[in-house]
């Protein structure tokens, strides 16, 4: 039972940690509704009015402990048996939590996790429960040490317990300060010509929740407008503390800057557009007043990670934001919320600080960032790049006139040109979307005459600065990939 109450802390845990609308422990009680004759459950429900999800929980929550009770006597004899049967009850939960109708991807993990745990601690008892039980407690040390093992696994999965508690209440509370939020945020909609709507080629607005999510953070951090503050310090004239209404009162731009990390691969999709609202970075620096001998702005989160950016580029003029909305609303809490960094033409990792409370104006000779301190570059402009969203590498086609499409973007600078290579043919250009800013990706089309057989699809683009797309292949690591993004496609 001990092991019981364990994986069932693990388990709290990991839904409350991953956002789960259902614990395992309510999973299996919804399946239990699920399956029960309506007639039953509303006989029950009279019985005993609103209390029927109290007692349906601790029902599933009895039933637990009850299995676990049987599988601690059955171990005694065979410790096989017991494992398999608490392994069995972990197979309860994992099989309600993913047959939900709104079951995620990650839905498995809890009971998984809790599963793994609760088995785990079985075995790891098991042996001193029968140290005790064999020696039919003459030795009182063996009893003193189940008795101390379990109940520290009692007050450890008690504590695990009240922290998956506060972990669902503090996102509850600024999920709530969120959602009652009234920002006045330009409505989003396509600007005219972006999106050529070409099968299999990405929105030219990325939907919010299909948005690129990089971090370090395991859980996001929770910050409530409310609590947040910017501490703008080092080399300016005054150091400035900003709260959020006072940003907020300083007016809002929108911008569509395209995002991308410095870790997508050629052809990746660790990029993505949208509109973003908040204030210009620049006019906040202006009012602390930076320093001649300065050249970096060193921005850390509320988790600590941090990222140092050049000064220029928050400067000269570009849409930099520190960003309170995106796409129309305030910014999930996964992308920065309350507030975040979003500068076009720089990689996320030098730019973007998500959940930002600490600027440092300062030197990039006196200090390192997060990746700077893994092996990345301290400079990250974005790298012109294109990709092929359509045929897809393996897809076949059919003979004839078919078309090829996709992104190509180079933030702050913009597209030029984008071509298409049969092959080994000559480069041929694709037909360009309208571009209603330099700072996001534009989509191309290219129209193919598909003859019959295998056949390499190559893209490359040209940006605005007349650099031409380097086919040189690089690695990610330390300053973002180069080379073409091919693709193979059967015509038949
Ligand atoms: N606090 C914090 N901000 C961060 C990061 C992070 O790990 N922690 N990752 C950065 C990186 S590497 C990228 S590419 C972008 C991604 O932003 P997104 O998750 O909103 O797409 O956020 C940046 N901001
Ligand atoms: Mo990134």
């Amino acid at each position: 039972m001990v092991a019981g109450l364990v994986g069932l802390a693990m388990a709290e845990l990991a839904a409350a940690v991953l956002r789960a609308r259902l614990s395992p422990v309510a999973a299996v009680g919804e399946a239990v509704i699920e399956v029960t004759p309506g007639g039953v459950a509303e006989r029950a429900i009279e019985a005993v009015g609103q209390w029927d999800k109290p007692l349906l929980l601790s029902g599933v929550v009895l039933g637990l402990l009850l299995g676990c009770a049987c599988a601690g006597v059955i171990g005694v004899r065979r410790p096989r048996g017991g494992t398999l049967l608490m392994v069995a009850l972990a197979a309860i939960a994992f099989a309600a939590s993913v047959t939900r109708p709104d079951a995620a991807p990650t839905s498995f993990l809890p009971s998984i996790i809790g599963g793994g745990a609760g088995v785990f601690t079985y075995q790891w008892l098991l042996p001193r429960a029968l140290a005790v039980v064999g020696k039919r407690s003459e030795e009182p040390t063996g009893r003193r040490k189940f008795l101390v093992a379990a109940g520290g696994l009692l007050v450890g999965a008690a504590v695990v317990a009240w922290a998956s508690r506060w972990v669902g209440q503090a996102r509850r509370g600024v999920e709530q300060a969120r959602s009652s939020l009234r920002l006045a945020l330009a409505s989003v909609s396509t600007p005219d010509g972006a999106d050529l709507g070409v099968r299999g080629v990405v929105p030219w607005v990325t939907p919010t929740t299909d948005f690129y999510r990089i971090d370090t953070a395991l859980a996001p951090p929770l910050v409530s407008p409310a609590d947040w503050e910017l501490r703008i310090h080092g080399l300016v004239e005054r150091e400035l503390t900003i709260s959020y209404d006072e940003l907020l009162a300083r007016g809002l731009q929108d911008a569509w800057i395209t995002l991308c990390c410095v870790s997508n691969e050629v052809g990746g999709d660790l990029i993505s557009n949208a509109q973003w609202s908040g204030v210009p970075i620049a006019d906040l620096l202006a009012e602390a007043g930076v320093s001649p001998d300065a050249d970096a702005l060193l921005s850390t989160s509320q988790d600590g990670w941090t990222a140092g950016t050049p000064l220029s580029a928050l400067t000269d003029g570009r849409d930099a934001l520190l960003a309170v909305g995106m796409n129309g609303v305030p910014l999930p809490i996964e992308h920065g919320f309350p507030v975040r960094m979003v500068v076009p033409g720089l990689y996320g990792f030098v730019s973007a600080t998500k959940w930002v409370v600490e600027w440092e104006v300062t030197r990039f000779a006196d200090f390192t960032a997060y990746w700077t301190d893994r092996g990345w570059s301290p400079d990250g402009p974005v790298k012109t790049q294109s990709r092929i969203d359509t045929p897809r590498s393996g897809d076949r086609r059919e003979p004839g006139p078919t078309r090829v499409g996709g992104v190509a973007w180079a933030q702050h600078t913009g597209i030029e040109r984008v071509e298409v290579r049969v092959d080994d043919g000559e480069w041929q250009e694709a037909t360009l979307a309208r571009e209603p800013s330099i700072d996001s990706w534009v989509q191309w089309v290219h129209g193919w005459d598909a003859e019959p057989g295998d056949h390499t699809l190559a893209v490359r683009a040209t940006d605005r600065s007349g650099y031409i797309q380097t086919g040189a292949q690089a690695d990610t690591v330390p300053d973002g990939a180069t080379g073409w993004h091919t693709v193979e496609v059967s015509v038949a």
